[in-house]
């Protein structure tokens, strides 16, 4: 059954020391002074504004810290206060949007979430919307930017174990996550998600069957199970053209109406649960433009249309 509920809450994760380039930290605050709360109050939600994170300075760890993970004792707090705010907050029956910082947020809201959800007895599907699969491990990168391992920690991959300390791991299991808009995949990481069978939508298919047909497969497939959907929205998802403000951009993107119509889309479908939106860098980005363009993205993944919907779900859809 459909969650569509009238409260949102808005939480800032301002890390930016799971990527190379600095500045996500300011992610959060453009999203603000783009307007990203009054529009949703414009569409009728009632917006919970719990501020910016801020991890304890000390967190408590018993781990030793693994080779090729920049910055882990530093994101371990992160991650760990993240996952206990994003589990409060979903429990708290609101709709969380986490606002970053770099991708390595997710693999506390993410986490956070999937507790409460199994607890619900339902299951957590994740829509990863990315030019990067993010599924590296210590093991397998290339950098070692945690940010670039966000999916494979989720999918219970090794090497991060004790990442979470006292915090439960609420893995997804591989047949769980969606990698979608992907165009940029380092050679083990790519071997990896062939391995495990990850659903994998590049660009290519994007560009030959086209983003309606691609999501409404998600969707099916997320209904199917009576599952709920995490929506983890990285801005380099969206051509750079249209979205420069972000740190690891690929040329390539997705264009500003396709990513429209997934929102839209997914809004009609009433499976979304919870909402990252990652990797903003006002620092890269050009007078706002960026900031501006995920605040309206948001709003069509709210409900901001012009004629109401859902399409009739006749609409042709390739066999599988
Ligand atoms: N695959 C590269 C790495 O692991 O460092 C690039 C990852 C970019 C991650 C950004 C958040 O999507
Ligand atoms: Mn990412
Ligand atoms: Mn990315
Ligand atoms: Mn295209």
């Amino acid at each position: 059954q459909p969650f569509r509920p009238n409260r949102i809450a808005l939480l800032g994760a301002p890390v930016e020391i799971g990527a190379s380039q600095l500045g996500t930290l300011m992610g959060p605050d453009a999203m603000r002074t783009a307007g990203l709360k009054p529009l949703l109050e414009e569409l009728g939600f009632a917006v919970e504004d719990h501020g910016n994170l801020a991890p304890p300075k000390n967190p408590m760890s018993h781990d030793a810290v693994p080779a090729n993970a920049k910055h882990y004792r530093e994101i371990q707090a992160y991650v760990q206060a993240l996952s206990a705010k994003a589990h409060v907050l979903a429990a708290s029956g609101a709709l969380p949007i986490f606002i970053g910082g770099d991708h390595s947020l997710s693999m506390g809201s993410v986490n956070g979430v999937a507790r409460h959800w199994h607890a619900q007895g339902r299951e957590l599907f994740v829509l990863w919307l990315d030019a990067h699969a993010d599924y590296n491990t210590p093991e397998t990168t290339i950098t070692g930017n945690m940010h670039g391992m966000s999916a494979a920690f989720l999918c219970g991959e090794p090497g991060l174990d004790g990442l979470l300390g006292e915090e439960p791991r609420a893995s997804i299991t591989t047949d769980r996550l969606d990698l979608f808009g992907i165009r940029s995949i380092d050679k083990l990481e790519k071997e990896l998600v062939k391995q495990r069978g990850i659903s994998l939508i590049d660009m290519r298919q994007i560009d030959e069957f086209g983003v309606g047909v691609l999501i409404r497969r998600v969707i099916d497939r997320v209904k199917a199970r009576n599952g709920v959907l995490h929506v983890s929205l990285d801005v380099d998802f969206l051509d750079p053209i249209t979205a420069p403000g972000v740190g690891t951009m690929v040329h390539g993107g997705a264009t500003y109406r396709e990513a429209h119509l997934i929102m839209e889309v997914l809004h009609d479908s009433g499976l979304m649960c919870s909402l990252d939106v990652v990797e903003l860098n006002p620092f890269l980005d050009e007078r706002g433009r960026t900031a501006r363009v995920m605040v309206e993205l948001v709003g069509s993944l709210f409900g901001q249309q012009i004629t109401d919907r859902p399409t009739p779900t006749n609409a042709i859809i390739p066999a599988e």
